[in-house]
This record gives structure tokens, sequence and C-alpha cells, in this order.
């Protein structure tokens, strides 16, 4: 089976809608076909300010609804990055072959820096410390949402540089990125994507929102001008963003829902949208709140997932290691 691998920072306390459709519903398709590795991103959680507390928290609700969204830890490797020393260990490796104008040229960094009081050190390097998160599982594929395309692309001329240097080790991976919901914007504000870190709460659909103010949310979402219910993000990127969300969650295509609204107004389409994702984030909500009454349960499968992880990962460790020069 060709290997897939994916993470998602545990920095909220719930995931949005554009995580879920840009990244984790793919990661559970693919774990039928694949052999996948996904995690949950806590060193790169560090890298802005964080509360300890929270960020434990958080790393097991982030678990609770992967396992709540579908994906099955028998059939794929579920952990916490932290505890697989080789992430931090590769990571350093990594560093040490990229530039400091080639870190300088990735636009996350700058959108986020932006944000912040103090830009750590490690936020700087946060692209490069991926790039080795995904290298060490040397996965052909990796399912992510656009906006991971460029640290992808920098994972990719890393492998090479590897290769060249010391010799073949890694074979650069492929982003898998999905049209129609690579991108899922924010309701505030649909030029910019949907984002933990918006302006805006309003802006964002939260999985483990309650429904009505999901709906409420939805109501309130910026439309554009006119009343046809069209899909054309160039003039109408807000009933786009409406209409893509809707598609993606009910399998009904774009043009059958510009069918069905013919004739209708923007408040039709919203009210309807509010309904599908109560439809949808209920039932998850419900699997959550169960998995989070047994937190002993749940840190015990990511333990062994992290066991299993390490597996491959200190194989991957041990080539490069051997690789660049250090003693056995
Ligand atoms: N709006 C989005 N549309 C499609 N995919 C998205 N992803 C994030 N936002 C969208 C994808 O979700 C996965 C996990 O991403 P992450 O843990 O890096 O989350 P993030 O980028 O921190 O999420 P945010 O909301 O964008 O947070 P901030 O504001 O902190 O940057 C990734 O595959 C990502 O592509």
């Amino acid at each position: 089976k060709p290997r897939v691998l994916s993470g998602i920072q545990p920095t909220a306390d719930s995931f949005h809608l554009g995580n879920y459709l840009g990244a984790v519903r793919q990661w559970v398709a693919l774990q039928d076909t694949h052999d996948a590795f996904y995690f949950l991103a806590d060193l790169h959680a560090i890298t802005v300010e964080h509360d300890p507390k929270l960020l434990r928290k958080r790393t097991r609700v982030s678990a609770a609804q992967l396992l709540a969204l579908g994906l099955d830890p028998a059939k794929a490797t579920l952990f916490v990055q932290s505890q697989v020393p080789e992430h931090a260990e590769l990571g350093w490796v990594m560093q040490c072959l990229t530039g400091f104008g080639e870190a300088s040229r990735m636009t996350q960094f700058k959108d986020k820096s932006a944000k912040q009081g103090v830009v750590s050190v490690g936020l700087f390097t946060y692209p490069v410390l991926q790039a080795a998160d995904i290298l060490l599982y040397r996965p052909q594929y990796v399912p992510v949402g656009e906006d991971q395309r460029q640290h992808l692309e920098l994972t990719r001329d890393l492998a090479l540089r590897f290769n060249s240097r010391f010799g073949k080790t890694f074979t650069p991976p492929e982003p898998y990125i999905l049209k129609g919901t690579a991108k899922i914007y924010d309701l505030q504000d649909p030029t910019a994507k949907m984002s933990k870190s918006a302006s805006s709460a309003n802006g964002i659909i939260e999985l483990l929102d309650d429904p009505k103010v999901s709906a409420k949310k939805i109501r309130s979402a910026v439309t554009d001008t006119g009343r046809e219910v069209v899909f054309d993000p160039e003039t109408k990127p807000g009933v786009s963003n409406l209409l893509g969300i809707y598609s993606a969650l009910t399998d009904r295509t774009v043009d059958d829902l510009q069918a069905a609204y013919d004739g209708k107004g923007y408040g039709d389409l919203k009210k309807d949208l509010g309904e599908v994702v109560a439809e949808f984030a209920t039932p998850v909500r419900d699997r959550v709140k169960s998995y989070l009454d047994d937190p002993a349960e749940l840190d015990k499968v990511l333990r062994a997932g992290a066991e299993r992880a390490r597996e491959v990962a200190s194989a991957t460790l041990a080539r490069v290691y051997d690789k660049v020069g250090f003693l056995a």
C-alpha cells in the first residue's frame, strides 16, 4: 500500500470546517487504501505562546475529534508528535540543510508572525520541522489544504537536497490536495481562508460549536451583491463559498444546488446550509463527548500509535544519522 502522512495542530478547542473538508475528511478516506500515519502537531503548537494545561486538553480534544470523524486506529497510525522524539531530531538535521533566505520566503510565516507580539525562532523554522515530520515516514502523498502547498514544496526541495549531498534516501512526496475543498473561506471575509486565528470568531464554523451558533454564523455570512444563488468565486466569493461547503457536506454537485436554488434567495440557501451543518456536526459532537469521557483510554490509543510510528521513524533517522556521518 502507498503511504500517506499528515498532521494537525491542537491549537483550538475545536477543528473548523476548513480543517475537516480540506484535510481530515481525506485522511479518513485514505486510511482504507493507504498505509496511513496521522499526528497531532503539539511541537508546532508551542511555536506561539501557549498555556500548557490548555495544550494538553486540546491535544486530547483533537484526538477525540479525529476518532469521532471516522479515523480508525486499527487502520491508521494516530499519534502525538512529541511522543516520537525523532521528529525533533530529524528537524535539526533539516534545519542545517535549509537556507536562511529560503526559510524567510515562507508566506505562512510572514502572515503568522505579523499577528504575534513576540516572534519565536520556532515559528520561523516551523516549515523545516514540518519537512522532517513528513520525511521521517517517507510517504508518497501528503493530504493537506491549499495553504500547505508552499511548505510541501520546501519538503520536496529538502528531500532532493539531502539526496544530492548524502546519497539517495528520500523520495519527494506529492501533495494530495482536492479541488473544491482545498480552501474553505472565512464567512465574514470570503477572500481569506477560514482560520483558527481569524480576526472574528463569526467567520469560522467550529465542529464542536452548538449547531444553533453555527446556523446563526451562516445566516450572518457576508454574501454578495445581487440575489441569485450562482457559483462564481470571482464575482460572488461569499455565495460560492457557501455552495462549496454545502456541496462537500451533502455530496450534491454545485450545479445541482444551483438548479435547486434557482428562483430562491440567499436566505433560503443559508437556512438550509445551517441545517446541513447541524446534521453533520451533531453526531460528531456526541461522539467526541463520549471519547473524552475516558481520557485514559484515549491516551492509551495515542501511546500505541506513537510506538508504531517510532518503528518507522527510528529506522529513517538511523539511516539519516549514518549518512550525515554520526557515529553508530
Ligand atoms: N480554510 C481551510 N480550507 C482548507 N483546508 C484548511 N486547513 C486549514 N484551514 C483550511 C487544513 O487543515 C489542516 C490542519 O491545519 P493546521 O493544523 O496547520 O491548522 P492551521 O493551519 O493552524 O489552521 P488554521 O485554522 O489555518 O490556523 P492558523 O490560523 O493558526 O493558521 C492542514 O492540512 C490545512 O491545510
